[in-house]
């Protein structure tokens, strides 16, 4: 009995804390505080339709360096390079206790954005073209940072981040605030299908920072993204909404500035009167909308062309949310069909290249071919060599055409040489044709035989002269049997032999100047 009974204890317990933490987290997402009076400050607020008139003022506000505003939204900061705006209110505020909540769209093409947006409540109003996030640094006051852009490198962006400033401290752009914090949530705020919402509440020394993430059109979609006790701002301060871009860039548009101060129960200053001057101005505001629409009526009518003009005019000057999104499709695939043409255009002009470079290649080698042939009798000629690719330049040109003129003088001078020996081979055969055939033959002949002679008549003298030594050798013997020489007419063997060898020395001699004569002689002919 004692644990069932304890069990119970346990599950009551646990039912009423469960209980408890509900009732707290409504607390905290509640738009307003239990016991708090609301009061909707316009005087602080922006908000769609008209919100800038035509003249391109927000009433109760002043924007500045590249914001622009329009009838549907402020574009704090547009998507091109290095841009910043700011929107400041133009009076401080004269309460103490205030919520906010500002309806915002941070897009742009890039998966990455820039620089960022924020939301200030500072003593003195920022700069248009400040260094953080369009504002100035060294605010005194409180500042939610909205960072798209991941300076630290920490991969924690985009981050929201609570930052309070006493006007001393400079902001911490490299690290993207995280030592001068003080609490943060990490939320992708960029390119979501609905505006992104945040809702800032300080009331009681408690700042709470809500975020409606834009996934749905749900007013009441809202997370805590921070809550920070003890925060002491400063009594009054300026509202304001700062964006800047940077290398990277992205639209940042304010649709709904909204201002709400807070009160405590019994505590609202002057409330019945001030219903009554709120319902008073509701009556007034509505009475002015009507004559104003009447007399756009009447204008209308009184100028058509114009009115119509004019409503042509807006028309092309807004877009509705599908317009925007068709205009963002079709950019998108412009420039898509944009490089698509880059890169045709950069195929066809690598074709014509290789179209010229093939022609290029193959005019060579025809050169090549044509030059090869006459240059190869021509020694020392080398080659010419055309790489894939290379153009014939003039110096080629030159080469070539010397190749031929010496080509030519070559064959030239063989001409003439050709023409000589056939000139030479004519008188030859003239020459033949002209002289004695006999006498030529017998040239020859004539040597020969007379050699044959020759060498018969020394046989013959020699046959005689051993026939001589025959006998003389025989002498003792038979010299009594030889019969005396006759003194008076025999001839002695050394007188005999003399003899014959001058008459041959003659006979030579004589040849000798035969031949020669008629070598001079056919000289002549
Ligand atoms: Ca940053
Ligand atoms: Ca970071």
């Amino acid at each position: 009995m004692q644990t069932t009974g304890s069990k119970l204890v346990l599950q009551f317990l646990a039912f009423f804390h469960i209980f408890i933490a509900q009732n707290y987290v409504a607390a905290n997402l509640n738009p307003s505080p239990i016991g708090v009076h609301r009061r909707f400050e316009y005087k602080y607020s922006f908000k769609p339709p008209y919100l800038a008139q035509k003249d391109g003022t927000v009433p109760f506000f002043e924007y500045g360096g590249n914001a622009i505003a329009s009838s549907e939204s402020v574009r704090v900061a547009p998507s091109l390079r290095s841009q910043k705006g700011a929107i400041w209110t133009k009076t401080q505020t004269n309460f103490d206790w205030w919520e906010v909540e500002i309806v915002f769209r941070v897009t742009g093409r890039g998966r990455i954005g820039a620089d960022g947006l924020a939301f200030w409540y500072t003593t003195e109003k920022g700069d248009y073209n400040g260094p953080v996030f369009g504002s100035s640094d060294r605010w005194n006051g409180l500042a939610i940072i909205f960072d798209s852009f991941d300076n630290d490198n920490k991969h924690n962006n985009p981050y929201i981040s609570a930052v309070l400033n006493d006007g001393t401290k400079q902001y911490d752009h490299a690290n993207d605030g995280t030592t001068q914090l003080l609490s943060g949530c990490l939320r992708d705020f960029r390119n979501k299908p609905f505006p992104t919402r945040a809702r800032i509440e300080y009331y009681n020394n408690v700042l709470t920072v809500l975020i409606h993430n834009g996934m749905t059109n749900n007013n009441e979609d809202y997370e805590m993204c921070l809550r920070a006790d003890n925060v002491l701002l400063p009594k009054h301060g300026y509202f304001g909404v700062s964006a800047a871009t940077g290398g990277l860039a992205d639209d940042h548009d304010v649709f709904h500035f909204l201002t709400t101060s807070l009160h405590a129960v019994g505590q609202m200053p002057q409330d019945a009167q001030k219903v009554d001057n709120q319902e008073k101005l509701t009556q007034e505001y509505k009475e002015y909308q009507e004559k104003l629409e009447k007399q756009k009526q009447e204008y209308k009518k009184e100028h058509p062309d114009e009115a119509h003009k004019d409503e042509e005019e807006w028309e092309e000057f807004y877009e509705s949310e599908n317009q925007r999104e068709l205009r963002q499709i079709w950019q998108g695939q412009s420039q898509i069909f944009e490089h698509l043409r880059e890169l045709s255009r950069k195929v066809d002009e690598i074709i014509g290249r290789q179209e010229n470079t093939l022609s290029l290649v193959s005019r060579g080698l025809a050169v090549n071919a044509g030059a090869a042939v006459p240059s190869a009798p021509v020694a020392g000629v080398p080659q010419q060599q055309f790489p894939a690719g290379a153009t014939i330049t003039r110096p080629d040109v030159d080469l070539l055409i010397a190749n031929q003129n010496m080509l030519l003088s070559s064959i030239r001078e063989i001409r003439q040489l050709v023409g000589d020996i056939n000139v030479r081979t004519d008188s030859i055969q003239t020459n033949q044709r002209n002289a004695p055939t006999a006498q030529i033959q017998s040239t020859g002949y004539d040597v020969q035989t007379l050699i044959a002679e020759m060498r018969d008549g020394m046989n013959q003298v020699k046959q005689g002269i051993s026939h001589v030594g025959q006998r003389l050798g025989a002498s003792p013997q038979g010299a009594a049997q030889v019969a005396p020489c006759p003194t008076g007419n025999c001839v002695g063997v050394t007188l005999f032999l003399s003899v014959t060898v001058v008459q041959l020395l003659l006979v030579f001699i004589y040849n000798i100047f035969k031949n020669r004569s008629e070598a001079q002689a056919k000289k002549f002919y």
